[in-house]
C-alpha cells in the first residue's frame, strides 16, 4: 500500500503531500501518525520552510467517514476523542511551527481538510480547487480551527454562510473573500508553490516566525498587549545574525545571506 504521507526535504525546503488520492486525501487515524512523524522529522531537520499539498485531484477531504463509522445500532464514536487526539494537535502544531507553512490548496479542500488548509500561513489554491465547509451536512460543525478562522479571515456574515449552509465555495471567491492569500490557474500552482518557497528558504526566518507568532497572537490581543509583544520580539530579532546581515548587507548595496539564524 503506498505511503498515506510523503515527506521529501531538500535543503531548506521541506514538502508534505498528502497522499490517499482515491479517497480524496481524507484522513484515517493511521494517515495522522503518518502526518504527526513527518512534522517531527521537518522539525528536526530545521527547515526554513514547510510546504503541504496534496495528491491527485483533491486536497483533503477531511475525515475518512468510513474510518469514523457511526454504524446504524452500533454506539456513538466519540468524536471529540478524536478531534483532541488528531486534529487539534495538527492544528496546533502547524501555527506554532517556527518556520512559514505553504499549503498549496490543488484540489477540493472539505471539511477538516479545509480548515487544515486554513491553518497555513500562505494558502494558494489552484482555480479548479474548493473549499466547502461540510460538517453541517452530515450533521456536525466546524472543527479544524474552522470558527476561529472563518470569521477572522472572511468576517462573521460570510463565516456564517460559509459553515451553516456548507455550500462550495470556488478559489477565486475564496482569494477575492480574503480566505486565502491567492489564487494561479491550475497549471501555476506547483511552480507558484516552488517559487515561493525557494524565495522563503533564503528569508530571515527567524523574523518570519516572529511575524507568524504575532499576527497570530494579534487576533486576541490589545494594541497595547500588541506593542509590547512588538517590543519583545523585536529586541530578539535585533540580536540576530541575520538582522545584522540584513543592515550590512543594505549598507554595501548587496543582496543579503540570511542563514536564519
Ligand atoms: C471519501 C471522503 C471522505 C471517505 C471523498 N471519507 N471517503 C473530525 C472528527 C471525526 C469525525 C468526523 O469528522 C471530523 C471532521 C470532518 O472532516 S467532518 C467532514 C468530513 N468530510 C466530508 O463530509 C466530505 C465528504 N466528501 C464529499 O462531500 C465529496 O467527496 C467532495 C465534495 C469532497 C468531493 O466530491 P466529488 O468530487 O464528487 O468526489 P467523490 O465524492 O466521488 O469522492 C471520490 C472518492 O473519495 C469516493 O470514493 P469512491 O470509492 O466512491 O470512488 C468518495 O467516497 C471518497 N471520499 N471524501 N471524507
Amino acid at each position: 500500500m503506498a505511503d498515506s504521507i510523503l515527506l521529501d526535504i531538500a535543503g531548506d525546503i521541506a514538502r508534505i503531500t498528502l497522499n490517499r488520492p482515491d479517497k480524496l486525501n481524507s484522513f484515517t487515524a493511521a494517515m495522522h501518525g503518518r502526518l504527526a512523524a513527518a512534522l517531527d522529522q521537518v522539525e528536526a531537520a530545521r527547515t526554513r520552510v514547510l510546504v503541504v499539498t496534496g495528491a491527485g485531484r483533491g486536497f483533503c477531504a477531511g475525515q475518512d467517514l468510513s474510518d469514523r463509522a457511526a454504524a446504524p445500532g452500533a454506539a456513538p464514536v466519540d468524536l471529540g476523542h478524536t478531534i483532541e487526539t488528531y486534529y487539534n494537535p495538527l492544528v496546533r502544531r502547524l501555527r506554532a511551527l517556527a518556520m512559514p507553512v505553504i499549503v498549496g490548496v490543488n484540489g477540493v479542500a472539505a471539511g477538516a481538510g479545509a480548515n487544515i488548509a486554513l491553518a497555513g500561513d500562505l494558502v494558494i489554491a489552484a482555480r479548479s480547487a474548493k473549499f466547502i465547509q461540510a460538517f453541517c451536512r452530515i450533521g456536525l460543525m466546524p472543527d479544524s480551527g474552522g470558527t476561529w478562522f472563518l470569521p477572522r479571515l472572511v468576517g462573521p456574515a460570510r463565516a456564517a454562510g460559509l459553515a451553516l449552509l456548507g455550500e462550495s465555495l470556488t478559489a477565486a471567491q475564496a482569494a477575492q473573500w480574503g480566505l486565502i492569500w491567492k489564487m494561479v490557474e491550475d497549471d501555476a500552482l506547483a511552480g507558484e508553490i516552488d517559487a515561493l518557497a525557494a524565495h522563503l528558504a533564503v528569508q530571515p526566518t527567524r523574523a518570519l516566525a516572529a511575524i507568524k507568532a504575532a499576527l497570530q497572537v494579534s487576533w486576541s490581543n490589545g494594541l497595547d498587549a500588541q506593542l509590547d509583544l512588538e517590543r519583545d520580539l523585536q529586541r530578539g530579532l535585533g540580536a540576530s545574525a541575520d538582522y545584522r546581515e540584513g543592515v550590512t548587507a543594505f549598507i554595501e548595496k548587496r543582496k543579503p545571506d540570511f542563514r536564519g539564524a
